[in-house]
Formats: structure tokens, sequence, C-alpha cells
């Protein structure tokens, strides 16, 4: 049998992640045919194949080698404790799909740290993950799992705590319920699965990820340009440190140099007016489409 040429990707078909997975990708230069009741999509200018499928279905699918590479909650990827048993690996963060895992508990508890939750009952869908948590504390509690509407557990009487994501923290609020501890902070990831790629998958693999890494450079980045007097360059550089070599141009009015820099850092209001005050005038922050080093 020859090696596979292409790398099949797992998504989430239709949930908070799909979105800003399928732009990433499209940022990425990557040209698929999309329909959302296929369960594959092929690119067409990449040896890249999408399956389209529930978020919860993407660790199994990586520990079974049925794609090579998934884009998931870094939530899901502990609580199914793939890293640990296949080798899989987490190749980069994404930048979106923030949240939390957290405890949380009606107002009228007491919580002073981790000890105050021996020998409560915890409502969770994170069963793995809350459980390496206790022991890590050294607690012994009784974990009730739910799979899902766990912020009602409380209030039904089912469990006296919960642990589950929070993004705003609104769901908890409105149930009444106050966060009293972060399990752990998540983001979407890009994971590999453990199984070994072949020659041609794993040039595919390199080129997605100088992609994405272009994509994701850029986007934290920002590209500023000034007009200053030479001597304040100094005191601007110390306004951005974030920021490389800066280009220095004269300009016609002999007093002043125009200054082109690249920012990797976010460029404030503040930042701004702190950039005046040393000395600087007509300032442009442009956003940066791609950045390769
Ligand atoms: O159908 P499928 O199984 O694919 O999707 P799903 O409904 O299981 O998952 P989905 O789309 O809700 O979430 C996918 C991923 O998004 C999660 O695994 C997380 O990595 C990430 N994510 C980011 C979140 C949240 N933020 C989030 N706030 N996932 C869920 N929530 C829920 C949370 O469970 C709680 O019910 O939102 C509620 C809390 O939100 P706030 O804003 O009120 O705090
Ligand atoms: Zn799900």
């Amino acid at each position: 049998m020859s090696a596979p040429a292409r790398i099949r990707i797992a998504i989430q078909k239709s949930g908070r992640l799909t979105e800003k997975t399928v732009s990433l990708l499209d940022r990425c230069g990557l040209e698929f045919e999309w329909s959302k009741d296929r369960l594959f999509s092929s690119c067409e200018n990449m040896g890249i194949d999408l399956m389209l499928v529930r978020d919860d279905d993407i660790p199994g699918y990586l520990k079974d080698g049925v794609c090579d590479l998934g884009v998931v909650g870094l939530n899901m990827v502990k609580e199914s404790e793939i890293e640990d048993t296949t080798q899989a690996e987490v190749l980069r963060k994404l930048g979106f799909g923030q949240c939390r895992l957290a405890l949380a508990q009606p107002k009228d508890r007491s919580y002073a740290g981790a000890k105050s939750l021996d020998g409560a009952r915890i409502a969770t869908s994170y069963p793995n993950t809350l459980t390496r948590f206790l022991e890590n504390a050294g607690v012994t509690a009784k974990i009730v799992e739910l799979k899902g509407s766990v912020e009602i557990a409380p209030t039904l009487d089912v469990a006296d705590v919960v642990c589950d994501l929070v993004s705003t923290g609104r769901t908890l609020r409105s149930n009444g319920l106050e966060e009293v501890e972060t399990i752990l902070k998540s983001e979407c990831v890009l994971v590999k699965s453990g199984k070994t790629l072949s020659q041609e998958q794993a040039a595919t693999l390199d080129r997605l990820l100088q992609r994405l890494d272009g994509v994701m450079n850029a986007e934290s980045s920002k590209y500023v340009m000034m007009n200053a007097p030479l001597d304040a360059v100094d005191r601007i550089r110390r306004v951005l440190p974030g920021l490389e070599e800066p280009t220095v141009i004269p300009l016609a009015s002999k007093d002043k140099v125009a200054v082109h820099m690249v920012a990797r850092e976010p460029v404030f209001w503040e930042t701004i007016e702190r950039l005046k005050e040393a000395g600087a005038s007509s300032i442009l922050v442009v956003p940066i489409e791609k950045m390769i080093s």
C-alpha cells in the first residue's frame, strides 16, 4: 500500500469553534468547497481534507488515527488524556475559543481553598480533569457526572458545587453561583495525533504551520508609522519595547524623521498618547495581513 499523501483534519461541524476555525483556515489560503451537511471537504490547493464532526468526537478520532490533526478546545484534549495515552501533541494555540474550567458554588457556601471541597458533591462534564485537580489538592469529594446544564445542579440539590466551562460568567451569575477557583485555562488548539506522518504529509503539515504562524503573528502585530525628531527615536523605542529594529527615514523637512516599525503587542490609545509625549506626531497604526520571518 502506498503511503498516505493527504492529511486529514477534524474540525467542529457546527458550534462555537466552527466559524473561527474556518476563518483561520481561509486566512491560511486554503480553498475548500464548503457545505454544512457534508462530513468531508477537500482542499483544492493543498493536500488537506477536512472532517466535520462533533467536538466531543475529535479526541477519539485523534487517538484512533482516524484523523491526523484536530482543531478542538484544550479542555477536550485534557479531559480525554490523549496526550498521555497516545503521544498526541498540542502543536499550536489558536487564539480563540478562550474559556476556563472553573469551580463555582452558591453564594452562601464558604470557600477557603480546595480543602473546603472535602466531602462535597461536585457536578461536572469533566470528571477526569476534576479528578486530577482533587487528587493534586489531596481532597476527597463525590463527582456527579452530568452531560449538560451543570449549572442547575445545586438548585436541583444533586450537587453542592459545580465544575463547568465559563467565558463571560453570565450563566453562573444567573444561576446564583459564584466562581471560586479556575482549574484549567483553555482555548482552541491544533492537535496532532500520535500517528507517524508520511514524508508528503509531514511536508504539508510544515507548510500549514508556517502559514498559521504567519497569520497569527500578523494578527498580534501592528505596523506603526510616525514622524519625530531624530533625538526622540530612543524615547519612542522605550514606549514600545516589543518592537523590532525601527526603520528611520529622513524627511524633506530636515528637523524630523519618519519612524516605521512592527509592534508585536497591542497598541492602545494610552500607548499612542505616550508616543506623542515622547515627541511623535502624525501617528498611523495599520493592521498587518501576513508576516513571515
Ligand atoms: O455539537 P458539538 O458537540 O460539536 O458542540 P458543543 O455544544 O458540545 O460545544 P460548543 O460549541 O458549545 O463548545 C465548543 C468549545 O468551545 C468548548 O469545548 C470550549 O473549548 C469552547 N468554549 C468557549 C465554550 C465556552 N467558551 C462556553 N462558554 N464552551 C462552552 N461554553 C458554555 C459553558 O459550558 C456554559 O454552559 O457556555 C456557558 C457559559 O458561558 P458564559 O459566557 O455564560 O460564562
Ligand atoms: Zn460537544
